[in-house]
């Protein structure tokens, strides 16, 4: 029974996600849903994304938090448009919230729209919103074992982003399980090596961003 509901569910989201990905298409907009851990760094990687970014394509920001605006307040002093969603305690965004939330968004003036998913390793993988592709951010200081624990969330996205990276000498993260994990799990997933803090492989990820967005 609780099966066959979750399935339903899941395809009236289907149905909604096509409709979001259909209008995305249409304005040429494209689309990146970023997931990952709560303060696995999302947040931070789009602070420094956006100040890499924002002189070379037109972005807009949508924040799903379960109850504040914090992440929005973050993003809307780097002079993005940021449009807040308030989960209620739900531990993921689905695609009839981001459809509301573009009733707000001019898309015609935009390039590429990111959508910073609630913080979680599990729930978000499941529901298309309607994206162009997923990014998932896995931090140093989560462990190695993440990717086979969580394997749907790397297997659905396009690009992971090992962040934190200038953590590594205080941690036992072997990095190189941790890659070999993630490709056998999606042998065509593209993976950075990122610290939001240090700076390191941010041009290369900003640089990769842009190239998706060429359209
Ligand atoms: N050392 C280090 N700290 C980082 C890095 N990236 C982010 N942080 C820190 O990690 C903490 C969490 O970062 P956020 O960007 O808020 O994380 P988040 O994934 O957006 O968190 P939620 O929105 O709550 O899911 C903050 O204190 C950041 O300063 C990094 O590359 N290195
Ligand atoms: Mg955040």
């Amino acid at each position: 029974m609780e099966i066959k509901l979750m399935k339903n569910i899941l395809s009236a989201n289907d149905e909604i996600a096509a409709q979001n990905r259909k209008h995305f298409a249409e304005r040429r907009v494209i689309v990146m849903n970023l997931m990952g851990s709560p303060g696995s760094g999302k947040t931070t990687l789009l602070e420094q994304t956006l100040t890499r970014l924002t002189d070379k394509i037109r972005i807009a920001v949508i924040e799903g938090d379960l109850f504040t605006a914090k992440d929005a307040e973050r993003i809307e002093r780097t002079g993005v448009d940021v449009i807040q969603i308030n989960t209620a305690g739900g531990c993921h965004l689905d695609a009839a919230m981001i459809q509301k939330a573009c009733e707000s968004l001019d898309l015609d003036a935009l390039d590429l729209l990111i959508v910073e998913n609630v913080g979680n390793l599990v729930c978000p993988a499941e529901f298309d919103i309607g994206e162009n592709f997923k990014a998932v951010v896995l931090s140093i200081t989560e462990g190695d074992d993440k990717p086979l624990k969580y394997p749907l969330i790397f297997k659905e996205s396009a690009v992971t982003l090992l962040n934190k990276i200038d953590l590594l000498p205080f941690t036992n993260f072997n990095l190189q399980s941790a890659r070999r994990d993630v490709s056998t799990l999606n042998p065509t997933i593209k993976i950075f090596e990122t610290s939001c803090t240090r700076g390191d492989g941010l041009n290369d990820w900003t640089q990769w961003l842009l190239e998706r967005t060429a359209i």
